[in-house]
């Protein structure tokens, strides 16, 4: 790709970005540096990426720089000699020291902030996810301390995202689009749905093999492993469409299993939970009264 062209992508996701809150949350061609994301913890996450960047920066500048001088200006060509002394103390104390407080310094943000991800106390929602191959599927447990009624269902890539990835389709991923925002391979048949403003606890899980759960926007990334269920919480007080993806490979339709998070107002979502309720209400009396049925009739013939 040319420079120019380059630009010209970076700066038109610039004034995409700007556009649109919620285009915040889509990834961008070319996106070079980590998510800045939606919730608290993400921009945590992103401050001390950023911190331990510049630190990396500041040790490679002082390392390679004085690497480069030693080069040049102690070559044999210019009539250096080597120094003879092998060994100094002052010295060795000061270079063990300096990387164990550059340490100490970096790894105590991380465990602050790894300790509040950790942490999901005081969560007002549970959600199980649980990963297959190849789709998730979202269980609601409980909503503001009262269990939630049979609502849960399987999440997997849009059809038209499907179609297109066969092999052989000969039709072009660049034709679909959410939005505007051009989401082959990003979008799913059901996202999950959660409110804003609500602190929501994921308890995390797979049915098979090991998957993970992944939504960059919101600073949140958790092993979806069989038999073990862990846990891992976010707040996201934006509303709109958010994107994710499994992490662990986990067989040939890795790529095809995207997460979609769209985060209602909270009413907006109350009503939503309300009609999912309902819906699975009737369709529980609908299978009773099905089974029921011809069972009955039975009886009736002898
Ligand atoms: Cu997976």
């Amino acid at each position: 790709m040319s420079v120019s062209k380059f630009l010209r992508q970076t700066s038109g996701a610039a004034v995409a970005l700007a556009a649109s809150a919620s285009a915040l949350a889509n990834p961008v061609p070319w996106q070079l540096n980590l998510t800045r994301g939606v919730t608290s913890e993400s921009h945590e996450i992103f401050a001390l990426h950023m911190a331990a960047l510049w630190v990396c920066v500041g040790i490679g500048v002082v390392v390679f720089g004085a690497m480069i001088i030693a080069m040049f200006r102690f070559r044999k060509s210019r009539g250096a000699v080597p120094a003879t002394w092998s060994h100094n103390s002052k010295l060795e104390f000061v270079w063990t020291l300096m990387p164990v407080l550059i340490l100490i310094g970096l790894a105590t943000p991380a465990t602050r902030i790894l300790m509040n991800e950790y942490d999901t106390t005081g969560s007002q929602m549970t959600i199980k996810v649980t990963g297959y191959q190849w789709k998730w599927r979202y269980d609601y447990v409980d909503y503001l301390g009262k269990p939630v009624g049979d609502v849960g269902f399987m999440s997997k890539l849009a059809a038209a995202s499907n179609r297109i990835r066969q092999l052989d389709s000969g039709l072009d991923p660049g034709s679909v689009s959410d939005h505007g925002f051009k989401d082959y391979l990003l979008s799913v048949d059901k996202p999950l749905v959660i409110p804003a403003g609500v602190k929501v606890r994921f308890v995390v899980t797979a049915g098979d093999v090991i998957h993970g759960f992944w939504v960059p926007p919101f600073g949140i990334k958790k092993d979806a492993i069989p038999g073990i269920v862990n846990d891992i919480w976010v707040q996201v007080d934006q509303p709109g469409i958010y994107r994710g993806q499994c992490y662990v490979l986990c067989g040939q339709d890795h790529g095809f299993m995207p997460i979609v998070v769209n985060v209602l107002p909270k009413a907006q979502f109350d009503s939503w939970l309300a009609a999912q309720e309902a819906q699975a209400k009737a369709d529980k009396a609908a299978r009773t009264a099905q089974a029921a049925g011809p069972a009955n009739s039975a009886f009736a013939q002898h």
